[in-house]
């Protein structure tokens, strides 16, 4: 079985890559940054699998021996599939992460999640002397919160707490994300709910203000993250 197809299918992005020209630009400038030695935080999303398709050419064309560290399954399992040696954040600490993003700010701000794992992208932006942004010309919005929600991960149990907490913040509309095809709500790898949060005004306070929130296990709201845009 082709599982890795059966995988990459299943996801949002899965079936078709949208603006795919523009993001195998973007994701071509990233895999000639790639170093003989490098450990790489890996975020998710398809232009992060197409900068991987290209670094994988390259460690087979050119020899190099570098070491992922996923932010995904997704990600894991192409890394496995490609034959891309992978480590953890326990074992190694990255020398830079790429990711995607699906909202960028002028300032840099920016909303990411629309694949669940904000948690994890979020914890390799964080442990990463140098975070490199790829993302193509669509993903440039002049205010945060134009075209996506901000994603929250919950912990099961706390849901209409973190949903009574979040309606504080003003909010224009909450929704529980739901699983594709499926009657059930999406969970997520650790185990946990995602709330799609629509503001109308995305404040310099509401990262901060979200995760304060018992409950709330992180958001896809990155403020004043020390960022590179690739585009
Ligand atoms: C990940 O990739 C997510 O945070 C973001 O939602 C997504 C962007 O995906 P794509 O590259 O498919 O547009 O970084």
């Amino acid at each position: 079985m082709n599982w890795e197809k059966t995988i990459i299918d299943s996801l949002e992005w899965g079936k078709e890559i949208s603006n795919r020209e523009e993001k195998q630009k973007v994701a071509d400038k990233i895999a000639s940054m790639v170093k003989d030695g490098d450990i790489i935080g890996v975020g998710s999303g398809s232009t992060a699998y197409l900068a991987l398709l290209k670094i994988a050419d390259r460690i087979r064309t050119e020899q190099l021996h570098i070491h992922a560290i996923p932010t995904s399954q997704e990600i894991k399992m192409a890394c496995a599939k490609l034959g891309i040696p992978q480590t953890s954040l326990l074992e190694h600490k990255p020398n830079w992460t790429f990711d995607g993003a699906d909202e960028i700010d002028p300032n840099h701000n920016m909303i990411k999640g629309r694949g669940g794992a904000m948690f994890k992208e979020k914890l390799l932006i964080s442990s990463s002397p140098q975070t490199f942004i790829i993302a193509d010309p669509s993903k440039m919005v002049s205010k945060l919160g134009s075209r996506f929600p901000v994603p929250v991960e919950i912990f099961p149990d706390a849901l209409i707490h973190a949903d009574q907490a979040l309606r504080s913040l003003s909010p224009v509309d909450i929704k529980l994300r739901m699983a594709q095809g499926k009657d059930g709500p999406i969970i997520t790898e650790n185990g946990n709910l995602i709330l799609d949060v629509w503001f109308d005004n995305i404040p310099d306070n509401l990262e901060n203000a979200i995760k304060s929130i018992t409950g709330v296990i992180e958001s896809g709201l990155f403020m004043h993250y020390e960022v590179k845009i690739i585009s």
